[in-house]
């Protein structure tokens, strides 16, 4: 069949998303998402003013034929911006393929590997007792798996740390729904990597001293250290035994990671900015990381990840795969499917969406004892409500940066 409408939807339920909704000549639909956080409507107008008028008329079918006109055709390779769209086109043909056969996308990607996947969820708290009481909370809501960040002494705001109540979700600290961070202008934090990392193993060591050995921690760098400061966390970390160090160093240096493993045995984790296998290509092949963060949604779908976490998989490097809210339900239904059946899976990061977002997106995933299961519904399960997503119209939000204390930038 050939496509016959594509619309872009841009809907601000809880935060900013937006959605490719693919239309083919018989009805059927697919969605696609291509949500890039803070800069939402350069992805919109790509889709919108470029890409949607080289769909009308298409194949629904030919989902590889079709990645690789967007991408060689364009002649301007790469980037975030071109990414994600190309993503969303990806994943709104997988989801006809999967309607069309009347089965789940996991079955057409091979069938599942496994049960079910183990997800992580981000505990944070400016001290030890409310970071306790997250992880805490956490367990309760059934994560077998858990992001530890922590304040650190002398700085009053800092990366993953909830400051404040969030609505969405019915008082529980949230740093990726505080409405402060939502403004017109970035919030700017504090930053001084001598007392970070002063501080963090003081912190690994409280929380396996409260909850035990057996809980998988993790911990998410956010590009901030230089080489030889990341290989001396990594070293300090190497008694609690964490599940990865994430993003250690900013990911454009990629040789830098060649030092960082000769001083630790700290698993590294790198990627969710990275948009091709190009970008992983040495980080693979030099077995520099043992996890892959590309989200489905910033990779450039469903087809160009799997190639990239197949290449992963030839040197026992494993997904990883970026899954904070700012991936939509799509792209997190995307990214079930995709682990569900690859072999090389290795954990999902599950951030619980709001339930304005859920009322929008239909979903029929499942989260039980610590597992996510995309479903069985054919497709990536996910139907968006057209009539619902029009009630929260866009909101400018830029995510936060940082300063040091002299005032220079910092990475973020
Ligand atoms: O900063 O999703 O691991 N998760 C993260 C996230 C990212 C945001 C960017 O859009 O680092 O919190
Ligand atoms: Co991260």
């Amino acid at each position: 069949m050939t496509i016959d409408k594509a619309e872009v939807i841009l809907t601000s339920p809880d935060r900013n998303f937006v959605t490719l909704k693919i239309t083919t000549a018989d009805g059927l639909t697919g969605l696609g998402d291509a949500t890039l956080n803070g800069r939402e409507r350069a992805v919109v107008s790509y889709l919108a003013d470029h890409v949607v008028p080289l769909l009308l008329g298409r194949d629904e079918s030919r989902i590889e034929d079709t990645w690789q006109f967007l991408y060689r055709g364009a002649y301007w390779r790469r980037g975030p911006v071109t990414m994600a769209a190309i993503a969303a086109v990806d994943m709104a043909l997988w989801d006809i393929k999967g309607k069309r056969a009347g089965m789940p996308v996991y079955q057409l990607l091979g069938g599942a590997s496994r049960t079910g996947l183990l997800a992580y969820g981000h505990a944070s708290g400016k001290d030890l007792p409310e970071l306790f009481d997250s992880v805490r909370d956490h367990q309760e809501q059934g994560y077998r798996a858990i992001r530890i960040q922590t304040g650190v002494p002398g700085l009053k705001a800092v990366y993953g740390i909830a400051s404040q109540a969030s609505d969405a979700f019915g008082g529980e600290a949230r740093y990726d729904h505080e409405p402060a961070r939502r403004g017109s202008l970035p919030m700017e934090e504090d930053w001084d990597t001598r007392s970070y990392l002063r501080h963090l193993p003081g912190v690994f060591e409280a929380v396996r001293n409260e909850f035990g050995p057996e809980l998988p921690l993790l911990h998410d760098g956010h590009h901030r250290m230089t080489p030889i400061e990341a290989a001396k966390l990594g070293k300090a970390l190497e008694p609690y035994d964490l599940f990865w160090l994430e993003d250690c160093t900013p990911a454009e240096n990629q040789e830098a990671l060649r030092l960082v493993r000769r001083h630790t045995t700290t698993p590294l984790a790198i990627g969710e900015i990275l948009n091709t296998v190009w970008d992983f290509k040495d980080l693979i092949r030099e077995q520099l990381i043992d996890y892959v963060r590309g989200a489905v949604t910033h990779m450039g779908g469903i087809s160009a990840l799997k190639k990239t976490l197949d290449y992963a998989a030839m040197f026992q490097i494993k997904s990883g795969m970026h899954g904070p809210t700012d991936i939509s339900p799509v792209g997190m239904a995307a990214a079930m499917h995709l682990g569900l059946a690859i072999h090389n899976f290795g954990i999902q990061e599950y951030m619980r969406h709001g339930a304005k977002t859920d009322s929008v997106f239909r979903q029929s995933f499942t989260w039980e004892n610590g597992m996510l299961h995309p479903g069985d519904e054919p497709g990536l399960g996910v139907e968006l409500d057209v009539d619902e997503a029009g009630k929260y119209p866009y909101e400018q939000a830029y995510l936060p940066y940082n300063r040091l204390a002299d005032g220079t930038v910092h990475d973020w």
